[in-house]
């Protein structure tokens, strides 16, 4: 049985105000039966741990280099995470591939830094509109999964969030029948390559335009164990109507 959950992605959002949504929040679940994280920016990570101790919410990275230290200005190692209160980090998110040129290869790295440090990684993937409409998103999905993932992962030390570029931010959504196809997709090559404790164990997230009004029927879906959610997890209003959907 795997354990739900949801995950708040904060992106490039919120300064030392937005702390009073994550109060809101872990008031709100000093204790759950699913697991709930949020990503602020790296900036409030220290606060957000300290706001978040005792609750049910944990705290995560959004990003972080694949060396442990070094002359790499203005990056974050996945020690500094772990030492500033993170307990995740998502790794190799559309936008960290798009704006950042981030590769597969570079993401299996930052994983495995990920995991050196103690640190559970949320490894991300999705397709863009084209490579949808070229019939090729299970190939690229493929793709992406086989090169991300260390050889070393595991159902403790990785989740999945399966997140389609042309559904992030824009209020688009795939059909139930098109996030169910790739999510079991990734269930079977995960157990093709990992084998079936471990590649049943991993946890499979969908990410991109996730709300209130769709969570329950998103996550009542086969092979969805959560989501990753942007725009809706910077209120805790939103953000709990998710979780309790799960
Ligand atoms: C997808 C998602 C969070 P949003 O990027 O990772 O963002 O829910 O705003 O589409």
């Amino acid at each position: 049985m795997r354990q739900k959950l949801a995950a708040g992605n904060w992106k490039m959002n919120g300064t030392a105000d937005a702390l009073s949504e994550l109060n809101e929040l872990t008031q709100g679940y000093p204790e759950a039966s699913v697991d709930i994280l949020i990503c602020p920016p790296a900036t409030l990570i220290d606060r957000a741990s300290e706001a978040a101790a005792g609750s049910a919410v944990a705290i995560g990275g959004q990003d972080c280099h694949a060396n442990v230290t070094g002359a790499h200005t203005g990056d974050i190692s996945a020690e500094m995470l772990r030492d500033a209160g993170a307990n995740y980090v998502i790794i190799g998110h559309s936008e960290r591939r798009d704006d950042h040129g981030e590769t597969s290869e570079l993401i299996a790295a930052k994983a495995t830094a990920a995991y050196n440090a103690g640190l559970i990684a949320v490894v991300c993937c999705g397709e863009h509109l084209s490579t949808r409409e070229d019939g090729k998103t299970l190939e690229h999905i493929g793709t992406q999964i086989a090169e991300s993932l260390p050889d070393t992962a595991n159902a403790d030390t990785t989740v999945i969030a399966y997140e389609p570029v042309w559904a992030i931010g824009t209020g688009l959504t795939p059909t139930l029948e098109q996030i169910a196809e790739v999510h079991d997709f990734i269930r079977a090559e995960l157990v093709k390559r990992f084998g079936e404790k471990i590649g049943n164990g991993i946890r499979l997230l969908y990410g991109g335009s996730v709300k209130p009004a769709n969570a329950a029927e998103i996550f009542a879906t086969s092979n969805v164990d959560g989501a990753l959610v942007g725009g809706a997890s910077l209120k805790a209003a939103d953000f709990s109507a998710i979780i309790d959907a799960l």
